[in-house]
């Protein structure tokens, strides 16, 4: 996108902000949900003051959860100095400056807008709402909150995987010149019959299954790695295979409910397990997306392609320290797939914060980056990759409404229809 750049890649030009007024205290952090995202994100609150030279710490204040001694035993494990289970509790008065929205779907809205308006910078996780008109409520007032200098972030933490920060870079320096091509699948297997009917099932609360859990991810990365906006979406296929499930009988962990008690009742998922989808993008491209639960054998398999006139990228999140490039500018009888280890500090996005070239990072590191530019952010420091704030992430949402609609109305829907 030669000149123009999209929401993906800027951030508009804020009035004067209460982080600068700010500036060099601590960031104190409130965080709401304590389970796997929870977990996640207090490992990267933590780590982000370790790994990184901050210009403001990080405190991590308060957690709240729903039951009490769960959420005390989880406040001290992860170094929170008080659980409660009262998150209104925590946007009274001045004992946070960030709330970590970090539950299901449908408490998004509620929960973020509270909080801004309690004058507080929000960190809410992905999708940015179980629907449209909730994102769009989240969005307005964001917008408005804006006024009085205050933040919003979204938890697309796939784009600080140093491999798809320098993919975004590698477009950006016009490495792959034109693009022509995206070819974006997020596979995973634990939807199989097998799993409990968990909140993930539930359209009141999670508003999609696959589309807007994994899909949200790779339009995402898709806008960040590209630079391009979506215009028009077609093709589209919703899908569940396994309605009937088992009601769960409580207890168990990890995404599919492992380990939790059985029961013989049933209900109905009332979700897709797949979409799949086509895309025209701004700058000409066209997209092919794919996100299911039942994809046999891939795990957490987050995809993406693009092709350009000058040369290729491929990511794949099972391989994620890896990025495999093609430069059709060179003679051809060296052409070839390069693999490309990154993690080299001072050459590639974050890896100077870790360890020394191939000693690989995880799944944490995304969060513990993602925390560090948010902290970076607040100071008016440039984050090392742009971070999606609730306008941005307003976009990816119009985005899984369009292919919602597609494949319902079964006809292209344009975004411009999707306001
Ligand atoms: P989870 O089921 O593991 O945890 C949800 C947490 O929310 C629990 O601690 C639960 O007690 C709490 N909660 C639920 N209702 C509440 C209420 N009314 N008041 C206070 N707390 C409440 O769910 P998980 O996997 O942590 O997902 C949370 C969010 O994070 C979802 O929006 C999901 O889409 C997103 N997510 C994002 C990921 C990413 O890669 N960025 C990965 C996994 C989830
Ligand atoms: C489950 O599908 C899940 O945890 C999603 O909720 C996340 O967003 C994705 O990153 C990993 O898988």
């Amino acid at each position: 996108m030669a000149g123009k750049r999209s929401r993906s890649q800027s951030r508009a030009k804020r009035p004067d902000s209460a982080s600068k007024v700010a500036a060099g205290t601590p960031i104190r952090v409130g965080i709401i949900g304590t389970k796997f995202m929870g977990r996640a994100h207090s490992t990267g609150w933590n780590g982000a003051n370790r790994f990184f030279d901050l210009p403001r710490s990080i405190e991590l204040a308060t957690a709240a959860g729903r039951d009490p001694r769960e959420t005390a035993a989880f406040a001290k494990r992860w170094g929170w100095t008080r659980g409660t289970t009262d998150w209104m509790s925590m946007l009274e008065g001045d004992e946070v400056d960030l709330v970590d929205v970090a539950t299901p779907n449908n408490l998004h809205a509620e929960m973020s807008i509270a909080a801004l308006e309690a004058g507080k910078h929000v960190a809410c996780e992905k999708p940015l709402a179980a629907t449209l008109d909730q994102a769009r409520a989240m969005r307005d007032a964001a917008k408005k909150a804006a006024r009085r200098g205050l933040r919003t972030y979204v938890w697309f933490n796939y784009r600080r995987c140093p491999a798809v920060a320098l993919a975004h870079q590698l477009v950006k320096e016009g490495r792959l010149g034109r693009i022509f091509h995206v070819r974006a699948s997020y596979l995973q297997d634990w939807g199989r019959a097998g799993t409990p009917l968990l909140w993930r099932f539930d359209s009141k609360v999670a508003g999609s299954g696959a589309h807007g859990d994994l899909n949200a991810h790779i339009i995402d990365m898709a806008r960040f790695v590209t630079g391009e906006e979506f215009n028009e979406v077609s093709g589209a296929i919703e899908k569940t295979f396994v309605a009937d499930r088992e009601i769960p009988g409580g207890g168990g962990g990890a995404i599919s409910g492992k380990g939790g008690r059985k029961s013989a009742k049933r209900g109905r998922s009332t979700v897709d397990d797949c979409v799949l989808f086509l895309a025209r993008f701004s700058g000409g491209a066209v997209g092919t997306f794919e996100s299911t639960r039942l994809a046999t054998g891939n795990q957490n398999r987050n995809q993406i392609e693009v092709n350009g006139e000058k040369g290729s990228i491929r990511f794949d999140f099972e391989r994620m320290n890896e990025l495999l490039w093609w430069d059709d500018t060179l003679p051809s009888k060296l052409r070839g797939w390069s693999r490309i280890m990154c993690t080299n500090g001072g050459d590639h996005p974050y890896a100077g914060a870790y360890w020394p070239p191939a000693h690989l990072i995880g799944y944490e590191h995304g969060f513990v980056s993602e925390c560090a530019d948010i902290a970076l952010d607040l100071a008016d420091r440039a984050p090392v990759a742009p971070i999606p704030d609730f306008a941005d992430a307003f976009e990816t949402q119009r985005v899984l409404e369009a292919a919602i609609r597609s494949a319902r109305e079964r006809r292209p829907v344009k975004l411009k229809e999707v306001t």
